[in-house]
C-alpha cells in the first residue's frame, strides 16, 4: 500500500489531520489501534476555541454544532462560596463552544465515511520504520495478517501512551513534565447544568468545576485524591460534595440524578521537543499534554493540525519544505503558552499537599485581583478563548505606553 501521508492514530488530532489533507488533494492513511466505537464514546474535552469551531465550518462539518452547540460568552469564579463572572465576549470580542469532543468524533467519521480520509481500525502493533530516510515506511498487523504502507511523511497523532513519540532518539528528545498530586473525579449525569456558564470553583476542601454537554445533560468535577476508589464515590456522596464546594448559592441550583459515567482523571503538564524528526511530525497529546483546567487539549491538538496541514501542503504545491522545517518552533512557541495558562489556572484553583494558610492567602487575593482589575480579567479571557496562531508583533515602547 502506498499513500502520501501515514497517520497515526484517529484521535481528534489524527481526524482533523485526514479530513484538512483530503481537502487538499493530499492522501493519507489513518491507522487506529482501537475502533470506532471505543474512540467516539470517551468522554473527553466539552470547550471549543474559535479556531476548533472554525476548522469544523471550513471542513463543511459545522452543521449540527450549530444546532446543538451551546456559545458561552462569559465564564465564571467561584471562591469560597462568592462567585463573579468574566465577560470574554466583552473583553476579547470572542466566545467559546460547549459541544463535546464525542460529538466532534462523531461529525468527524460520519463524513469520513462518505468522504474518506481512510482509516484502519483495529491496527495492532504499528511500527513507523526509516522516518530518518525519504521512504519511511509503517507496518502493522490485522487479525493476524501483516500490512505495511509506505509514505513521505508520518505523522504521530498517537495521544500520549503512543508509538511514534518513542521513535524519536531519546539524544533527540527533550522531555518536560509534571505530575499534579491529584486527580480530577469526573460526573456525567442526565440532569440540567446547575448554570448556563461554566463555574470553576477554588475551595479549601479543593477544586470543582460545573459543566454541562447540553440543556439536559451536566459534566461536573471535584479535585480529588490520585489513590481515590470510584467505589467509594456514591453518587449521594459526589452531590453533596460537589454543593458543598460550589457554595450555598450555586450548590442550590445543582440538580441531582443517577450518573452514567464516573472516571478519575490524573492531571499532567508534559511537552515533548521537538515536534518534528526527519520524516515523523507530532501532533496533540503525542506531543504534549495540559492539566484540564484551561480547556486546552483539544483545541492544542487543533491548532498544531492546522500548521501541519499548512505546511504539509506548501511541500506537495510549492515544492518548499521551508513550512514543515518551521513546523516544530511555530506549533511549540504556542503550544508552551497554553502550557503556562492551564498550569497558572491549575495553581491559582487547586488545593496542593503544600497548600497552607500562607497559599491560601495568596490564591485568595490573587482571585480577588481577578475580580477587580480588567486588566487581569482580559488576560484570562484572551488565554481562554484561545491564543491567535501566528505569534503577535510585539509592540514597540511607544506604543505601549
Ligand atoms: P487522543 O484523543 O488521545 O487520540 C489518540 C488516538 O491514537 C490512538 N492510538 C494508536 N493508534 C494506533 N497505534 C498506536 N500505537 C496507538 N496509540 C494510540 C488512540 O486509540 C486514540 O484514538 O489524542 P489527540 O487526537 O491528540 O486529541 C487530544 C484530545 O483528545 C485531548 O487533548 C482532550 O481530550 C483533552 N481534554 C480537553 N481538551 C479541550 O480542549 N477542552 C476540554 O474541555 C478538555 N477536557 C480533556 C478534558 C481530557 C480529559 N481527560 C480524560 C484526559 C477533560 C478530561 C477529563
Ligand atoms: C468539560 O466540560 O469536560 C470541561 C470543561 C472545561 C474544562 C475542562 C473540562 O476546563
Amino acid at each position: 500500500m502506498r499513500s502520501q501521508v501515514a497517520i497515526v492514530g484517529a484521535g481528534p488530532a489524527g481526524m482533523f489531520l485526514g479530513h484538512l489533507l483530503r481537502a487538499a488533494g493530499i492522501d493519507a492513511v489513518i491507522l487506529e489501534r482501537h475502533d470506532r466505537p471505543y474512540v467516539e464514546g470517551r468522554v473527553r474535552a466539552g470547550v471549543l476555541e474559535q479556531i476548533t469551531v472554525d476548522l469544523l465550518e471550513r471542513l463543511g462539518l459545522g452543521a449540527r454544532m450549530r444546532r446543538e452547540g451551546l456559545v458561552h460568552t462569559g465564564t465564571n469564579i467561584a471562591h469560597d462560596g462568592e462567585m463573579f463572572r468574566i465577560d470574554m465576549h466583552a473583553l476579547t470580542g470572542s466566545s467559546i463552544m460547549v459541544y463535546g469532543q464525542q460529538e466532534v468524533m462523531k461529525d468527524l467519521f460520519d463524513a469520513a465515511e462518505k468522504t474518506g480520509p481512510k482509516i484502519i481500525f483495529n491496527a495492532e502493533g504499528v511500527t513507523p520504520h526509516d522516518i530518518e530516510t525519504d521512504r519511511p515506511f509503517v507496518t502493522w498487523r490485522v487479525g493476524g495478517a501483516d500490512f505495511r504502507l509506505d509514505c513521505d511523511f508520518v505523522v504521530g497523532c498517537d495521544g500520549y501512551h503512543g508509538v511514534s513519540r518513542t521513535c524519536i532518539p531519546p539524544s533527540v528528545l527533550k522531555v518536560f513534565e509534571r505530575v499534579y498530586p491529584f486527580g480530577w473525579l469526573g460526573v456525567l449525569a442526565e440532569v440540567p447544568p446547575a448554570n448556563h456558564e461554566l463555574i470553576y470553583c477554588n475551595h479549601e476542601r479543593g477544586f470543582a468545576l460545573a459543566s454541562m454537554r447540553s440543556p439536559t445533560r451536566s459534566r461536573y468535577y471535584l479535585q480529588c485524591a490520585l489513590d481515590e476508589r470510584i467505589e467509594d464515590w456514591s453518587d449521594d456522596r459526589f452531590w453533596d460534595e460537589l454543593c458543598t464546594r460550589l457554595g450555598p448559592e450555586a450548590g442550590a441550583q445543582v440538580v441531582r440524578g443517577p450518573s452514567f459515567e464516573k472516571s478519575i482523571a490524573p492531571l499532567r503538564t508534559f511537552v515533548a521537543e521537538p515536534m518534528r524528526h526527519g520524516r515523523l511530525f507530532l501532533a496533540g497529546d503525542a506531543a504534549h499534554i495540559v492539566p484540564p483546567t484551561g480547556a486546552k487539549g483539544l483545541n492544542l491538538a487543533v491548532s498544531d493540525i492546522i500548521m501541519l496541514s499548512e505546511a504539509l501542503e506548501e511541500f506537495y504545491r510549492d515544492h518548499s519544505a521551508a513550512g514543515i522545517d518551521g513546523y516544530s518552533a511555530r506549533a511549540l512557541a504556542r503550544v508552551w503558552k497554553a502550557e503556562r495558562f492551564s498550569w497558572w489556572l491549575t495553581g491559582l484553583t487547586h488545593r496542593f499537599p503544600e497548600t497552607g494558610p500562607l497559599e491560601r492567602r495568596l490564591q485568595t487575593a490573587e482571585l480577588d485581583y481577578i475580580r477587580t482589575s480588567r486588566a487581569a480579567q482580559t488576560t484570562l479571557a484572551e488565554n481562554y478563548v484561545g491564543l491567535p496562531l501566528l505569534p503577535v508583533r510585539a509592540p514597540s515602547p511607544t506604543e505601549l505606553a
